[in-house]
């Protein structure tokens, strides 16, 4: 089983009160059930694919991809029938925080963690000089995303992303990601068959979606390639980037648990910007920290209560918000941030 379905579930599920995020990667999946319809009970028979996928090269070309990229990208294309079912199967799943908590954040998860926060000190700190974001953060979403690039997914990028376009449930998202691709292998010189990922098209160590890849990909280690597949230096450099570049502030943590007093107006629950308070606002109205958060005190923070009022509840920084843009689920936020204070040093 992979962690990171959950994510993705989730992240449909559980954003009650963010502002309007956007997602940066879509995890691969493992633990799909069967789909309870087929592709063609859906109306959509996937002996079109052949018809459809002539009508992408025709919106390629009309972006400005040039042929040899429009050829290289197409030559393996083939109907990923996994990309259909794991996108639907993900609908049907809900869990508690605390049952998602115990799958991504097990005792073995962050023994590794701290051992890989040792074993690549030196890369992460020059990473982590240049960004802003401490080593911490970087190693747990290695973590969560891929199990330290372990678990990256197999599937044919090109392939799965023009089949889930065909599915047409998304179709204008995963259409431009598709071309997103392309622009990868015309830019990057890659092979097709070099992007690999997951069945919804995220790929490598930190599970891009090819336009997070072309937003956000950093090359590492200056050999003049961002190969988030294979080097590690290129890894680390992408993710601290991604956080950068979406506001994260350096120092700080990301939050901590905390008690609500009985009666707490649920409307002041959530992570609008107009909803910020200090931390000390938020005490004054009876809010108590359960745990001590890490990094400097930040100006202002947010209350929230992902399983709607019923549950654990947050006191969380920017930085919180920032790994909501990562991913829109509070479940994945909070993992990170537990992840985070329990590996760092
Ligand atoms: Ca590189």
């Amino acid at each position: 089983m992979k962690l990171p379905l959950l994510t993705t579930l989730l992240s449909l599920l559980s954003i009650s009160g963010s502002p309007g995020l956007t997602h940066a990667a879509i995890p691969p999946a493992a633990l799909s059930s069967p789909p309870a319809t087929t592709l063609s009970q859906q109306g959509r028979d996937p002996a079109q694919f052949p018809g459809y996928v002539e009508q992408l090269k025709a919106t390629a070309r009309q972006q400005g991809f040039n042929q040899a990229t429009i050829d290289a990208a197409f030559t393996g294309i083939h109907f990923v029938d996994r990309a259909i079912t794991s996108d639907r199967s993900q609908l049907e799943h809900k869990v508690t925080l605390n049952d998602y908590l115990s799958r991504v954040l097990t005792v073995g998860k962050i023994e590794k963690g701290r051992d890989k926060l040792t074993e690549y000190r030196t890369q992460l700190e020059s990473v982590a000089a240049g960004s802003g974001v401490s080593p911490a953060f970087i190693v747990a979403l290695w973590a969560m995303e891929s199990q330290f690039g372990t678990i990256q997914g197999k599937e044919d990028v090109i392939s799965a992303l023009a089949t889930l376009a065909f599915e047409g449930r998304r179709e204008a998202f995963f259409t431009k990601e598709l071309m997103a691709a392309l622009s990868i292998i015309q830019q990057q010189g890659m092979a097709a068959d070099a992007l690999k990922g997951s069945w919804a098209g995220a790929m490598g160590q930190s599970q891009f979606m090819p336009s997070s890849f072309l937003n956000y990909g950093r090359d590492g280690d200056g050999d003049g390639k961002i190969d988030i597949w294979n080097n590690v230096d290129d890894v680390f450099a992408s993710i601290a980037n991604y956080l950068q570049k979406e506001g994260w502030k350096a120092g700080q943590g990301w939050g901590s648990e905390v008690t609500l007093p009985s009666g707490f107006d649920s409307g002041l629950s959530g992570l609008k910007t107009a909803q910020a308070k200090t931390p000390a606002q938020w005490q004054q109205l009876g809010v108590v920290l359960k745990t001590t958060p890490q990094g400097d005190a930040p100006g202002r923070a947010w209350i929230v209560t992902p399983e709607d009022g019923d549950g654990r509840s947050f006191m969380v920084y920017d930085n919180f918000r920032t790994l909501m843009h990562w991913n829109r689920s509070y479940y994945f936020a909070i993992s990170i941030g537990m992840m985070a204070d329990a590996i760092a040093q």
